[in-house]
């Protein structure tokens, strides 16, 4: 069945919610399927929910650099590594804004704000409320990925009008704690629970390239397609070696093929979800890119840099769309609660 689609990339829903009850064995049979079988089953259940010629753009900042407390091992702003990354305070609302109005300009249809806290202060709510609100009225859909919330914490935002809030689980449990030891998967769990609560939208997903197995990229998977709804966004971060950090020392950048066969299967394990290609593509190659558009990713980040590391710029990314015939997203391309 190909349902009709709208020319904004709105997604055309199928009747009834998405599964939520996948299995392991049944999904790691999925992404082993041979390539050809795997993509025209992601090419199929990504055109029942979008059109596949749309990809949303998003644009990073990092509001608050540096020195925090969390051992996330792959990370550049982990204060117990030595990565050049220097920590610096909080934005002042109106550069965020001056900010958020470049990336408009730009073409950008939402602007994510991401602070290096293992969880926010109340009083450095303040300062982000307001820079969410002021990023509204601009016309533009908010994220923010602040670390862990509490359920009051989660209502602050969303009563500022919060759109999504990034919370990724990073990878499996099972290999969670080879690469995090400052907090639990269960607790990242809970803050997505406090999210969902407040009524915001869920935008998690993980690292792919770590130095875990295939089974732990599926299981981080099916951890998502298992929750009792799925996030609205995922985002596959390629993992962006960082010198300095622990999983540099030990971890290999995924296989680009593996890479594709793990978006393929986030197509197909959650149809309705907005699947981004985050960090890494400066290291993709543009055949790989469009592998994993042909494979169901429909949104990218775009700018010069993420938080603290390098994205191919808007140019080349409109020079890359343009070759396969893509256009960027009007506002509002994914499901609302
Ligand atoms: N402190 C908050 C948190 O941990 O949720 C927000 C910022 S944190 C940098 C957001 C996400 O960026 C991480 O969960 C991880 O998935 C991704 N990330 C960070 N460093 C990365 C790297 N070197 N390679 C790939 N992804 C990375
Ligand atoms: C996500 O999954 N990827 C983005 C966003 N959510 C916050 C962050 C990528 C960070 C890459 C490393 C850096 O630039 O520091
Ligand atoms: Fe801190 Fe987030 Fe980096 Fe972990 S990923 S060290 S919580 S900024």
């Amino acid at each position: 069945m190909r349902a009709g689609r709208r020319s904004d990339g709105l997604p055309v829903r199928q009747a009834g919610a998405p599964r939520t009850d996948w299995t392991e064995a049944q999904a790691r049979e999925i992404h082993d399927l041979p390539f050809p079988e795997l993509l025209h089953r992601a090419q199929s259940v990504h055109r029942l929910h979008f059109d596949p010629a749309v990809v949303e753009t998003a644009t990073l900042l990092s509001i608050k650099t540096g020195g925090c407390p969390e051992d996330c091992g792959y990370c550049s702003q982990s204060a117990r590594y030595e990565t050049g990354v220097k920590a610096g305070k909080l934005m002042e609302v109106e550069s965020v804004l001056a900010e958020a109005r470049r990336a408009k300009a730009g073409g950008a249809t939402r602007f994510c704000m991401g602070a290096a806290w293992r969880s926010p202060k109340d009083r450095d709510l303040d300062a982000v409320c307001a820079m969410i609100e002021g990023v509204k009225s601009l016309g533009m859909e908010t994220c923010v990925t602040l670390g862990m919330l509490t359920p009051s914490q989660a209502g602050r935002l969303a009563a500022a009008g919060l759109d999504y809030y990034n919370h990724n689980i990073d990878t499996s449990r099972a290999f969670y704690p080879e690469i995090i030891t400052t907090r639990t998967l269960d607790d990242r769990l809970e803050t997505l629970a406090n999210v969902r609560a407040g009524g915001i939208k869920v935008c998690c997903g993980g690292i792919v390239g770590m130095g875990e197995t295939t089974g732990d990229r599926v299981s981080m998977l099916v951890t998502l397609a298992t929750l009792e709804r799925h996030p609205e966004s995922v985002p596959l971060n390629m993992w962006n070696e960082i010198a300095g950090t622990p999983v540099a020392k030990k971890a290999r950048a995924a296989e680009p093929i593996a890479f594709v066969r793990l978006v393929a299967l986030a197509r197909i394990l959650m149809p309705a979800s907005v699947v981004r290609l985050s960090a890494g593509r400066h290291a993709m190659s543009d055949e790989l890119q469009a592998l994993c558009f042909l494979a169901g990713a429909n949104s990218i980040f775009t700018g010069d840099v993420l938080l603290t590391t390098g994205n191919p710029g808007r140019d080349k990314d409109a020079d890359l769309l343009g070759r396969l015939g893509l256009r960027a997203a009007s506002p509002a391309m994914s499901p609302s609660p």
